[in-house]
């Protein structure tokens, strides 16, 4: 086992919502920018995750980016907390109704490079090198409608381009089979590794795994995150918890399968992960105003909890049930050490 490190904890301000679905208007007030930021060190997390326009919209100019990035970063560093990462969200504006890097119209894809660009500078400004790309609109509602292995393409170039714009930062691509997508065109973590070895700098291209996004595609958490520990790629996480495979659900971290969750945490921590923990969670939309932040809290504790689990496991005990290939004994190990014993 790795010596015992502490982990950083983060979330993005889209983790403190109003409640809304697709079926539903807000149940709870808009928490103020600044209200949100407020509450990260009170919650026990270190940094932020940002989309660019949770720093300031698009549409602004340079001079007014700088300042407005400006105004962020000094309201962090306020607050003792850093910027973990910028990801442009190409998933709302109306250039990328069809898609964003794979839209059919050139000038969209264009305009979707460019945006991203601006991302990458925004990430600059906040004193980030990590770029993190959730390819939303990237896939199709039905096969014929674009050409699937120009896509590939695409999204390689749209990489390329964003690597040699600043030859300091790192993207991080963050799978996700389905939704809003009825099929995407890079549905998992492997996809993505596979990308990563094309493009221009592969030492600075690796993936954000979300344990919702692992489970959607049928794929264990634990395992997607090995195989990128393996290639050295594993920069990031988004824990959270899914049941079954429906809507990407968000829920609080190991709330709905406590040995999946157990699994994930005993991978991070055998492979001495030291990326940042993000928790993308939601909180349920029955959720009073005054507890807007629960699922955050709670979800950090379960993890922390879970850490004092992994680490009080007898590791030779492990391997001895291993060597006599008795997993039926040492799934009961485990489940009594779940179960508190
Ligand atoms: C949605 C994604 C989304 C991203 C975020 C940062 O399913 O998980 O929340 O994590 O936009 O890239
Ligand atoms: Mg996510």
């Amino acid at each position: 086992m790795t010596a015992k490190r502490s982990y950083r904890f983060t979330f993005g301000p889209w983790n403190i919502s109003t409640g809304a679905d697709p079926f539903g208007p807000p149940v709870r007030d808009e928490v103020a920018f600044a209200a949100k930021i407020a509450q990260y060190k009170k919650l026990g997390f270190d940094g932020v995750q940002f989309h660019d326009d949770d720093v300031c919209p698009f549409e602004l100019s340079w001079p007014e980016t700088q300042k407005a990035a400006a105004a962020v970063k000094k309201m962090l560093d306020g607050e003792g907390l850093f910027c973990e990462f910028i990801a442009p969200r190409l998933w709302e504006h109306p250039n990328t109704v069809d898609g964003a890097y794979t839209a059919n119209d050139p000038a969209m894809r264009k305009w979707a490079v460019e945006r991203s660009k601006r991302a990458v500078d925004v990430a600059a400004l906040m004193g980030t090198k990590d770029v993190v790309l959730w390819l939303a609109r990237e896939g199709t509602y039905i096969r014929e409608a674009k050409d699937p292995v120009g896509a590939v393409g695409h999204i390689l170039d749209a990489v390329n381009a964003l690597l040699n714009h600043d030859k300091s930062i790192r993207i991080l691509g963050e799978m996700k089979p389905n939704e809003p997508m009825d099929q995407a065109y890079m549905p998992t973590v492997g996809h993505f590794l596979a990308l990563c070895y094309r493009t221009v700098d592969p030492a600075r291209s690796g993936v954000l795994i979300e344990s919702a996004h692992s489970i959607l595609a049928g794929i264990d958490p634990s395992d997607d995150m090995a195989c990128a520990l393996w290639h050295g790629k594993l920069w990031s996480v988004h824990l959270n918890d899914q049941n079954g495979l429906k809507y990407d659900q968000d829920k609080t971290f190991a709330s709905v399968d406590l040995r999946r969750a157990f699994n994930t945490v005993w991978v991070l921590e055998r492979a001495g992960f030291d990326g940042c923990v993000g928790l993308d969670v939601k909180a349920m939309r029955t959720t009073k105003a005054a507890d807007a932040t629960k699922h955050l809290a709670n979800s950090r504790a379960i993890f922390l909890r879970l850490v004092d689990v992994v680490r009080s496991l007898d590791v030779a005990k492990v391997e001895a049930y291993r060597a006599a290939r008795d997993y039926e004994g040492l799934e009961m190990h485990v489940m009594d050490v779940l179960m508190g014993r």
